[in-house]
């Protein structure tokens, strides 16, 4: 398996969990998650509740009361997704949960170990030239996937007009409650604004202490996108954020253009590709890491149920069963990210819960009425 991320993480617990050997190959020299904040749902808390993290996920994270959205800071909604699991973090916390749950399963994970490259017979590629027979390889590698392009597997990328940097800061509370007092601190909050220019702040608490932020501008607003953030401008937008924006303006971040990346295939042989190698999408619906890690988990189950000699076939029927759910939420995402439709409020309903109310662990999920 090729990466530590949240894709090759959660496969890696799921197949560990189903009586796999399992080794996972992570270039970076150390075991950590660099990312902000999260928002999962609950298509992906399923899963997670089914490797059995739940309890632990829960002592970390958050259910904020509300989802409100603003537009030029007047509250357009709050939904509070009724029946609907959802949960807030930092991605640092969700990594060591699932970093514990794959080594408890059994599974090593390595560091600084790079894979450069595999072949649909299961052969891994290391960059110290070693090779490594698999009964199955797993491309977890990220939006630049080696594994992916080694295979000469195909992709287009469409990019969108806007894009953001994302911080992880201190919640300030009480310097927010001081500034105003009738905003519940604690709801995500969705600050669009569109004059005198777009710029929009999503605002979402972690946990007690952190506060996650991440800064939307279009790319061509050279301010607007520049890091470290121009304070004066975004204060200038957002005065009520000006404790959480200072904190931003000294901390490290870098500016990222919204884009999906759709391939011709996600498997070949016996490679399977999960998360951003697959499937990078805009993150307007939250699903980006939510979709890799519902797809590391029905992978584990679809290749647990093949045998070894099958195992290429039933990876192609994985993808053909599983793609389409992806497929559309990345259409849905890369729409919103283009309208940028979640300005209006109020789109927490129909189409576009299709991914959410998935439910990847549910056997019969396919059988058709
Ligand atoms: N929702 C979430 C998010 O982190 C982002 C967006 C929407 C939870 C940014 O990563 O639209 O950019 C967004």
């Amino acid at each position: 398996m090729s990466g530590a991320g949240f894709a090759g993480l959660t496969a890696a617990v799921a197949l560990a969990q189903r009586g796999w050997s399992v080794r996972v190959h992570e270039r970076g020299e150390k075991l950590r998650e660099e990312g902000a904040g999260i928002v999962l749902w609950q298509n992906t808390l399923t899963v997670l509740d089914s490797l059995g993290v739940t309890d632990e996920l829960n002592a970390g994270s958050m259910r904020p009361p509300y989802y409100e959205t603003r537009m030029q800071n007047r509250i357009v909604s709050q939904e509070g997704m009724d029946g609907i699991a959802w949960r807030t973090m930092t991605r640092p916390y969700l990594h060591s949960v699932l970093l514990n749950a794959a080594r408890a399963a059994g599974a090593e994970v390595v560091a600084g170990s790079e894979v450069v490259g595999a072949t649909e017979t299961g052969t891994l590629r290391l960059r110290d030239g070693s090779e490594l027979e698999a009964d199955l390889v797993v491309g977890a590698d990220g939006v630049g996937s080696a594994v992916r392009d080694s295979l000469g597997i195909d992709y287009d990328r469409q990019g969108s007009r806007d894009g953001i940097t994302r911080f992880l800061v201190g919640r300030h509370k009480e310097e927010l409650a001081a500034i105003e007092p009738d905003t519940e601190w604690d709801n995500v909050i969705d600050f669009w604004n569109f004059e005198p220019r777009v710029l929009r702040v999503l605002y979402t608490p972690a946990n007690d202490r952190e506060l996650y932020i991440a800064l939307m501008a279009p790319a061509a607003d050279e301010d607007g996108s520049r890091v470290p953030i121009d304070l004066d401008l975004w204060t200038s937008i957002h005065p009520q954020l000006a404790p959480v924006l200072r904190e931003a303006a000294v901390t490290p971040g870098r500016y990222y253009g919204y884009s999906t990346t759709r391939l011709e295939h996600w498997t070949q042989g016996r490679v399977a590709l999960i998360g951003d190698s697959a499937h990078a999408m805009c993150p307007a619906l939250a699903q980006g890491a939510g979709c890799a890690m519902v797809n590391a988990y029905t992978l584990a189950e679809a290749a647990t149920a093949a045998s070894a000699s099958d195992l290429p076939d039933a990876l192609t029927e994985w993808e053909r069963l599983e793609r389409p759910y992806t497929d559309r939420c990345q259409e849905r995402s890369q729409d919103y990210a283009d309208t940028r439709g979640m300005s209006q409020g109020g789109q927490f309903t129909g189409d576009v819960m299709e991914t959410t109310l998935y439910d990847p662990t549910d056997p019969r999920r396919h059988d058709v009425a």
